[in-house]
Parts: C-alpha cells; structure tokens; sequence
C-alpha cells in the first residue's frame, strides 16, 4: 500500500470509470484519478503520455500521444521507466501498445537538440535504463503492434518478450537515413533478432519490412490480422500470467545470460536454474496433476 493514512481518507469510490470499481482519490488543489494499491508515479507516468490500468493479473501500458505517432520524447520515456520500475505487486505479465493508427514512431525528432556528446551518452544511456525496466523488470511484456513500428519504437519493441503484428505493421530504421544512430539498446537487441546483416541493411538503406516479412526475419513471433493484436496479446498475456512465477523469471533473467555464456558456463547455469524451478512447490504441484491426468496434455496445434 502506498498511500499513507492522510490519502486514505481522501479515497472515495467511482463506480463510471472503466465500467467497474476504481478508487479515486482526489487531492484538494489537483484532482486526478489513482487506483488504490498504484505507485504514486504511474500518476505522473500518466501525465507523460502513458495510460495505465491493470485487466486482472496483466498491466496494460499504453503509449497515449496519437496526435506525435506516440513519438517517444523524454517525458515518455520516463514514463516508461516509472511505469516498468513500479508496477503493481498483482502484475504477473503486461501489454504494450499505441494508440492512434500506429504503434510508435520512434525518437521524438523535435527534442533532437543540439546535444554535446556527453549529453548525447547521457539522453541515450536513460533510453537504456528505460527499456531494460521493460526487458528486465519484474513480469514478461507482451508487444502488440500495428501501423509503424520505427527507429526507437522497434528498439522499444525488440525490449518486450513477445511481439504480436498485425497485418498493417510495418518495420523501419530510419536513423541511416537521418544521419543518426540506434541509441535505446537496438544495436543490441535487434541483431539477436534479425542477424546483423539484416539490420545493417535496414539502417544503410531505409529498407521496410512489412508485417509479413517481419514475422519470417523474426522481428515478431506472432502475426495476426488487421485490428487483432491487442487482443492476441493480451490471450497470451493472460496465460504468461498463470506459469509459475520462477519459470516465468528463468526466462526473462536467466534464458538470455545463458543464450550469451560459454556453453560450458551455460549448462552450469542452466543447471542451476532448472534445480531452483523444480525445487519450488509450484512445480512440485503442477507435476503431480499430470502424473494424476489432472493437467492439461499438451495439443497438436
Ligand atoms: C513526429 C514523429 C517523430 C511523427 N518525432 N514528431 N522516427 C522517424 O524518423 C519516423 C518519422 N515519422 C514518420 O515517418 C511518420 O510520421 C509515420 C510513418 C510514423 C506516421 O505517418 P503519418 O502520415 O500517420 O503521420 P504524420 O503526418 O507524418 O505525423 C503526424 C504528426 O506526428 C506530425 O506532427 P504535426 O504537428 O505536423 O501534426 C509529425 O511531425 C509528428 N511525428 N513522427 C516527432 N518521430 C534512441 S534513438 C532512436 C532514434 C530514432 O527513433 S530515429 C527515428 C525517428
């Protein structure tokens, strides 16, 4: 719980937003609208161009500024930071998505001021911090996509675990042609996507992927059509809920150590892991059920 007594006494409840209970606290001098157990800065998180609310064990986070493309400028960023730094301890999984027409399209250009270079490391190391919140913080991030999926918004896409694309999704690195670079962690993210060669090209030539090449070069696991991606996502957000929160944990924060180790060291680690996971009495419980034609077989899809 975050408030402290003083908010409590201000909470009142609404029943009209988002059709069901929310409890709404309103300040004196600047009303706004909280859910009860929120950190105060996914308040201010909304204010910098992200809507957050929670649909049962999955957090849905979307970019709010559709008149900019959702162009990520400082504030969003920050916001996303926030956001991913703070969710709500009921959050087992969450969505990102755009609203508008597009998912997002990149670096917001009209705050590429004339930075130094040690302001240029700064801005873009606070990109990196950002989405690492995303990629390493503390539930799997489901990205549903559509429309443009551009120079910053691919770099905050290739940071989620999952992308769903619909068929109006396209892919581009338009830094190349900008005379700039990837600086929120895509040269590091999305060559273990695609492969290097494919996104040297990308960057050299202003090459666009769409939705269905995108899938086949492995920018998205997932393609769907037209309008359908949130919903996608959030099925499978849903049910990235409901594994047990170690094995949920050994594939965020230990899969891709192990995918970078030695093999030596990586089957040590793995080891380690798997005994850990196996260990709980999660694991213990959701074996068991199979063994006593409990739990679900696995289907031929
Ligand atoms: C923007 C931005 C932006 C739109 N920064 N304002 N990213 C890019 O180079 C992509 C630039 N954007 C586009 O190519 C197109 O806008 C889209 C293909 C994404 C969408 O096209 P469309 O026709 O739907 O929208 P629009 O009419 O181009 O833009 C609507 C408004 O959003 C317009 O502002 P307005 O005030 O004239 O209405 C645009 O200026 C604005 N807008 N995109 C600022 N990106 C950590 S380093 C990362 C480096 C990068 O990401 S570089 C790649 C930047």
């Amino acid at each position: 719980m975050f408030f402290s007594a003083a908010w409590k006494d201000n909470i009142v409840i609404d029943n009209n937003l988002f059709g069901k209970f929310l409890l709404t606290y309103k300040a004196v001098s600047d009303p706004y609208i909280m859910t009860q157990n929120f950190h105060p800065l996914l308040q201010r998180a909304e204010t910098n161009g992200i809507h957050f609310e929670m649909k049962g064990a999955v957090a849905m986070v979307r970019l709010s500024r559709p008149s900019k493309r959702n162009a990520l400028n400082d504030g969003l960023i920050e916001a996303l930071r926030d956001v991913f730094q703070n969710l709500p301890e009921e959050a087992k999984a969450a969505v990102v998505f755009g609203e508008g027409d597009h998912f997002c399209a990149g670096l917001d250009l009209s705050e590429l001021k004339e930075r130094d270079a040690g302001q240029g490391v700064y801005h873009s190391r606070s990109w990196h911090v950002a989405l690492d919140a995303v990629q390493l913080g503390r539930v799997p991030v489901v990205a549903a996509l559509h429309g443009a999926v551009v120079g910053g918004g691919l770099e905050l896409a290739s940071a989620c675990h999952i992308r769903v694309a619909d068929d109006s999704t396209f892919y581009a690195l338009p830094e190349g042609t900008r005379g700039i670079f990837v600086g929120g962690g895509g040269s590091v993210r999305i060559p273990k996507l695609i492969g290097v060669a494919r996104m040297t090209d990308m960057m050299l030539t202003g090459r666009v992927y769409n939705a269905v090449d995108g899938e086949r070069i492995g920018l998205a696991q997932y393609h769907v059509p037209t309008g359908t991606a949130l919903e996608k996502a959030l099925d499978l957000a849903q049910r990235i809920a409901t594994n047990a929160p170690m094995t949920n944990y050994a594939l965020m924060h230990a899969l891709p150590r192990i995918a970078e180790q030695p093999a030596d060291h990586g089957y040590l680690t793995e080891a380690l892991i798997a005994s850990i996971a196996q260990a709980a009495p999660e694991a213990k419980a959701r074996v068991k059920a199979f063994l006593e034609g409990k739990a679900a077989k696995v289907q031929k899809s």
